[in-house]
């Protein structure tokens, strides 16, 4: 089991980056359905990322205690992960949650930041698929008074699961959920 995962993590990975090259070629960009974002801007490399969902931005790293420097010196600024209720302003980026692609907070992970507040507002990314993250989220946790809800589809369609704080195994919607949403 542990190699055909591997394997289908790889070709995950492939398909991002066959995305991206197909974003720098220029075709089919301006076509794209509403339910696409637009590929996201990567810095750097590894398992341990970090993708701003305002800026589009992902800042990667082969450690996960190397990605809060790198996303600094990527960035400019510091993607803050609070505890219970955080302070909220387009000055500080914060963490509203952390995915995982294997149970218990293992595999590779990404941060997931935003200048928004999931106390006031919904905070969403509508298609897993485009940061590389479609049908592979086997755990999670959420930061700064946010809660996360996981989708079997894009567009929040589908099974729901959620919303939780932090979660090491998510039952059947394991390695299902192609949209996801952050709120209170
Ligand atoms: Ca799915």
């Amino acid at each position: 089991m542990a190699i055909r995962f591997t394997a289908r993590k790889r070709f995950a990975l492939l398909a991002l980056v066959g995305a991206v090259a197909l974003s720098i070629g220029g075709a089919g960009a301006a076509n794209a359905a509403p339910t696409s974002p637009p590929p996201p801007i990567i810095h750097g490399s590894g398992d341990h990322c970090s993708f701003n969902i305002d800026t589009n931005v992902m800042v990667c790293a082969d450690q996960e205690s190397q990605l809060a420097s790198a996303v600094v010196a990527a960035t400019g600024k510091e993607a803050v992960k609070a505890d219970g209720s955080a302070k909220f302003s387009p000055q500080v980026n914060t963490v509203v949650g952390t995915i995982y692609s294997f149970p218990s907070y293992g595999g590779r992970s990404l941060d997931l930041v935003t200048s928004s507040n999931c106390q006031t507002s919904l905070i969403s990314y509508t298609n897993l698929a485009t940061i590389g993250w479609d049908n592979d989220i086997d755990s999670f946790k959420s930061y700064s008074g946010c809660k996360t809800t996981l989708w079997e589809n894009t567009g929040f369609t589908g099974s729901k699961y959620g919303p939780y704080v932090d979660k090491t195994s998510i039952g059947v919607i394991a390695n299902q959920a192609s949209s996801i949403t952050w709120g209170n």
